[in-house]
């Protein structure tokens, strides 16, 4: 008995293994649920059988006893629960609070979901995603992040190909008790903290399709030093050194023409300058406002009309929706936020 309840409050037992502090708490919240909730089971299944026993009709002419209630007995059996419930959900409303608490400096990855594959995007431009291995193996896609280090995942599903069509995914990853929707033509988010060593598991949790079940990706979680020579490693590894994601967003702003509308450096065109506009508070000509976020820029660039900025015409900016891809879409928000 006692060496089974040692073995649930490790949960590891049962659980997979936990890599954040998130995880770990998680565990802990999960083996005082099931603790509590076996001790209850005992104590009231327990009861009712010995009280079968010992209360069995002995002969024909037993009479039950009129009882109605207890006032004491029911305050109990209904307090200590209630206190129990509200403990677990104080615990887990601070856990889940912790769970979407971004932390500013947070390293970013752009996470893209198709069908069927995971692909990541850091910030220097890199791109990772299913490789194949010597002989020929698949090799999933690898996502490296340094240990102790707060990472910001931004999701997003988009088309494997233009005929194609996005569908939702959901990021997992259970050794970090995380999971995350990735939804077509909008931005969500994913905060971890990995605080120990190891390649970890990530699965697509909703299912998006025939090949949802090799929708497989893995996170290695690297020590800092390992980290920076991994970034430094490929670039001077021989491999062409990638645009950065700012500088393809800087490309597309050209390609796309926004250039033509919208300047860099604060003085309004057509459009408004882009300058200092990430994270700024947007007012519009219908007294509506929104903070200018991931989606906020999304959005501007496929409905532009949706809102008006304060003091700019409508109808003069055209929609790109179906033209501009939404690796460019995130390239571009990408460069705004260079532009403080
Ligand atoms: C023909 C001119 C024109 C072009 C080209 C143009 N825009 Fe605009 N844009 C505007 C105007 C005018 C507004 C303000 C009115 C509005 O909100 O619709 C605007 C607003 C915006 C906003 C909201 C800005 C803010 O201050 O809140 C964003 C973001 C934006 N455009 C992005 C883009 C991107 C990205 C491109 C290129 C892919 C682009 N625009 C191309 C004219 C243009
Ligand atoms: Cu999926």
């Amino acid at each position: 008995m006692i060496s089974m309840f040692i073995a649930m409050a490790s949960a590891s037992t049962f659980m997979p293994p936990a890599a954040t502090q998130v995880a770990k708490q998680l565990n802990h919240l999960y083996a005082f649920m099931l603790i509590s909730s076996v001790i209850s089971f005992i104590i009231l299944v327990g009861g009712m059988i010995y009280f079968v026993y010992k209360y069995k009709r002995k002969t024909a002419n037993d009479k039950t006893p009129y009882i109605s209630h207890n006032h004491t007995l029911e305050f109990i059996w209904s307090f200590i629960p209630f206190v129990i419930f509200m403990a677990c959900f104080a615990w887990g409303a601070y856990i889940y609070k912790e769970m979407r608490t971004f932390d500013e400096n947070a390293l970013e990855i752009n996470v893209y979901g198709k069908k069927w594959v995971w692909e990541f995007e850091y910030k220097d431009g890199r791109k990772i995603t299913n490789g194949v291995d010597a002989n020929g193996k698949l090799e999933p896609a690898t996502m490296v992040v340094p240990v102790n280090t707060p990472v910001k995942l931004l999701l997003t599903s988009v088309k494997l190909s233009p005929e194609d069509k996005a569908v939702l995914h959901s990021f997992f990853v259970p050794a970090f008790r995380v999971k995350q929707d990735a939804l077509p033509g909008r931005y969500t988010a994913l905060t971890f903290t990995a605080d120990e060593k190891g390649l970890f598991q990530v699965f697509c949790a909703e299912y998006c399709g025939t090949g949802h079940s090799s929708m497989m990706a893995k996170i290695k979680v690297v020590s800092k030093e390992d980290f920076d020579a991994w970034v430094l490693g490929e670039e001077a590894g021989g491999a062409p050194k990638e645009m950065t994601l700012a500088d393809k967003g800087r490309a597309a702003y050209a390609k796309w023409a926004c250039i033509g509308c919208h300047t860099l450096d604060g003085s309004p065109s057509t459009g408004p300058s882009w300058k200092g506009l990430w994270g700024n508070e947007r007012s519009f000509n219908d007294g509506g406002k929104a903070v200018a976020d991931e989606n906020y820029i999304r959005e501007s660039i496929m409905d532009p009309n949706k809102h008006v900025v304060k003091g700019f015409e409508p109808n003069k900016m055209p929609t790109f929706k179906g033209m501009i891809s939404d690796e460019d879409i995130t390239a571009i928000i990408e460069f705004i936020k260079t532009l403080k």
